[in-house]
């Protein structure tokens, strides 16, 4: 599946790491619709070969959100067919076929930072600036926002980022907890894929229980969590990959925990 402002290709021997580029530069990657479709459908059609995927933002920006000059004449109805639109083209990208990291640098805003929020690792380089414009555009989040930005930072911080159009920098978005990794400027994409890359070794159900269970017992009353862990605990490790890597270990052939 192609589209021609975004670009895939695909890092590691096994090509077990897909690069998604948006490729709309000039205006700042901002998401028009036919972006956001292009998303999804690249993200339903991946390789087989593909384990795990980087999202990454062509020129110095990542994304500035929505493209303001589609969003003119909606009426209520239209506007929400919009937004579930969004919210397809993003629960692609978080319920997918495999782990999402994304390579921040620059604006990272309105939809942008929702995207974001949809993959399971942001890397940010020291460029990286989040906000949520919405606030003084007059209108609200539209793209998952307000369930997956809580989720990361609380509800009075995303707020605060709406209310009064305060702007994250890179470290202060990593102290609270918008990105997982802060790398020099220039850097994040380098990082993502090597985050990729080691991912992508993961036992496939491993890295299915991350993408799936994970995020909806988080979700979850405890004493239901407590269940749903012990039935996804159970087929995890009844898994033939699972018993041939502890038996890889229990003979010392596997990598010890280091700190180093
Ligand atoms: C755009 C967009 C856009 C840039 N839609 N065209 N998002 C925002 O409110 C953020 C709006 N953008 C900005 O604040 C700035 O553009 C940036 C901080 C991201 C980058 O600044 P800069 O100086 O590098 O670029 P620029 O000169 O502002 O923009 C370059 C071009 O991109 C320019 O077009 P040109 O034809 O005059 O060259 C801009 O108009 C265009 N551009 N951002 C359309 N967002 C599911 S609901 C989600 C709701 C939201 O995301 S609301 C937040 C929208």
């Amino acid at each position: 599946m192609t589209h021609k402002e975004i670009a895939v290709e695909f890092r590691g021997e096994a090509e077990q790491v897909a690069v998604i580029r948006l490729m709309r530069a000039a205006k700042r990657n901002a998401l028009s619709d036919g972006l956001v479709l292009g998303l999804r459908d690249v993200f339903m059609n991946l390789p087989t070969s593909v384990r795990a995927a980087v999202v990454d933002g062509d020129g110095p920006h990542f994304c500035a959100g929505l493209d303001l000059s589609e969003l003119s004449e909606r009426d209520a109805a239209q506007g929400v067919l919009h937004s579930r639109m969004w919210h397809e083209a993003l629960r692609q990208v978080q319920f997918g076929a495999v782990p999402v990291v994304a390579a921040l640098h620059g604006a990272v805003v309105g939809g942008g930072l929702e995207l974001a929020s949809a993959c399971h690792i942001r890397v940010a380089d020291s460029s990286t600036f989040y906000a949520l414009p919405e606030g003084s555009r007059g209108i609200f989040v539209g793209g998952g926002g307000s369930v997956r930005i809580p989720r990361l930072i609380g509800a009075a911080r995303m707020a605060d980022m709406m209310f009064t159009g305060r702007v994250y920098k890179a470290e202060e978005g990593e102290r609270i907890g918008l990105s997982q990794y802060l790398v020099p400027e220039g850097h994040a994409l380098d990082k993502a894929v090597e985050l990729a890359l080691r991912i992508a070794e993961n036992a496939p159900m491993t890295n299915y229980a991350l993408m799936h269970a994970l995020p909806r017992i988080a979700d979850q009353p405890a004493d239901q969590g407590l269940m749903t862990e012990a039935l996804m605990a159970a087929v995890a490790q009844s898994a033939p990959e699972a018993k041939f890597r502890l038996q890889e270990f229990l003979s010392g052939r596997a990598a010890k925990v280091s700190k180093d």
